[in-house]
């Protein structure tokens, strides 16, 4: 997407200015590297101590109802601190988000520019990772995300919003993707001949898990839906996870979603847009980290199926995301963030090179599953 330029420190002081904060706001500055929102960490002199919040622009052309999407976020993380306290876990603020409400008592801010805003605690003495590094953190970050699926099993209340109606919906992204390839908007589609032909030559994927579902024999699951590595914080000192974040996408889902973007992001020996291919690598060891780790803390609730299906949800979860970038490209950058021209088309490449791989490495992935425990 085309994003808002970013915004001055006066800019976000302003914004900082609707939110419940304490003392007074000394500067602000774009921060981290997601795809799809604007955020900014904010420092605030409290007292004489300087304090850090995450303050997030709401990318509005994404989700399009975000007092629902933010309904969504309050329900889970105080049901997540509700289970921390009850833990008395003595670094409950840094093991789930905590949203800093508006002076008003809401959970988000609409500014005078009607941009959608929200405050986060910043979770300090930790950070993301875009590429993963060794198979310790893959396992650690495997098992922060099985611990939130668990964690939401047992939440009240009604169902969550589809902030993102049909966002894993495989079958609707490659309708898409197909749309986009005949209309051709941009004129785009001979530069991706070849990475087009690739996706359609795997239709077969698309309704594998979508028919399981239909079947009964993969349950609806909360999930989070976006475990890309870069969204649970590792501690600095200790390499463990810590926190798991960007909780926009929480909603209904599939356990194999879950575990095969992990997969996706975790396994990846390169950048995810990476334009020398020879560099994407599938690394074995990290998906078995990812594995031991998962099944650690969500093996216990896992069905058969769900099981079976995971090798099979990384793949998709490459393909898709996959024809994702490729259809962005197609319809000329309207959704993912870029950076220069054609980066859509390097993602998209960079992915179907994953997937290339995992199919290479499917069976080796598979007696894996198979043999671990529990
Ligand atoms: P996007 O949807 O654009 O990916 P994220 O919510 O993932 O947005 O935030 C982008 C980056 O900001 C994250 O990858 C992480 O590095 C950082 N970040 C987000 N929330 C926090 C937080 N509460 N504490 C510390 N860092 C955070
Ligand atoms: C986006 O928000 P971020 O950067 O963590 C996208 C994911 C994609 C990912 C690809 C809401 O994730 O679905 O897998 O980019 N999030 C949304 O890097 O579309
Ligand atoms: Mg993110």
């Amino acid at each position: 997407m085309s994003h808002a330029h970013d915004l001055s420190s006066s800019d976000l002081a302003a914004v900082a200015q609707a939110f419940l904060l304490h003392g007074h706001f000394i500067s602000g500055a774009p921060y981290g590297s997601g795809h799809i929102n604007d955020t900014y960490a904010v420092i605030f002199d409290q007292a004489g101590t300087r304090v850090r919040y995450i303050l997030q622009r709401i990318n509005h052309n994404v989700f399009r109802d975000v007092p629902a999407l933010m309904e969504n976020i309050a329900r889970v993380t105080s049901h997540a601190a509700k289970r921390l306290a009850a833990e008395a876990h003595p670094d409950a603020s840094r093991r789930a988000l905590t949203l800093v409400p508006t002076r008003d008592g809401r959970p988000y801010h609409r500014d005078a520019a009607e941009r959608w805003w929200r405050c986060y605690l910043f979770v300090e003495k930790g950070r993301t990772y875009d590429i993963i590094e060794r198979p310790s953190q893959a396992a650690e970050a495997a098992r922060a995300f099985g611990a939130f699926q668990h964690l939401l099993v047992d939440l009240p209340g009604a169902r969550l919003h589809e902030t993102i109606p049909g966002f894993h919906h495989t079958r609707q992204r490659f309708e898409r993707l197909r749309q986009a390839a005949t209309a051709d908007a941009h004129g785009r589609a001979a530069a991706a001949k070849d990475d087009i032909a690739f996706a359609f030559q795997r239709e077969n994927m698309v309704d594998q898990l979508l028919d399981l579902q239909a079947r009964g024999e993969l349950p609806e699951r909360i999930t989070h839906n976006d475990t890309k590595l870069n969204n649970v914080i590792l501690d600095d000192a200790t390499q463990a996870a810590v926190c798991v974040i960007d909780l926009d996408t929480v909603m209904p889902g599939l356990a194999p979603y879950d575990f095969g973007d992990m997969m996706r992001t975790a396994t990846n020996s390169a950048a995810e847009d990476e334009t020398d291919l020879s560099k994407v690598q599938m690394r074995l060891p990290i998906f078995e980290a990812l594995v031991t780790g998962y099944l650690e803390s969500a093996g216990a609730f896992l069905n058969a199926t769900e099981r079976a299906s995971l090798v099979f949800g990384g793949m998709l979860m490459t393909y898709e995301v996959g024809i994702r970038f490729l259809t962005d490209y197609l319809a000329g950058d309207v959704y993912f963030k870029i950076k220069r021209p054609h980066h859509n088309l390097d993602r998209a490449r960079n992915q179907f090179a994953l997937l290339r791989q995992m199919e290479q490495h499917r069976p080796a992935m598979e007696a894996f599953v198979r043999q671990a425990r529990p």
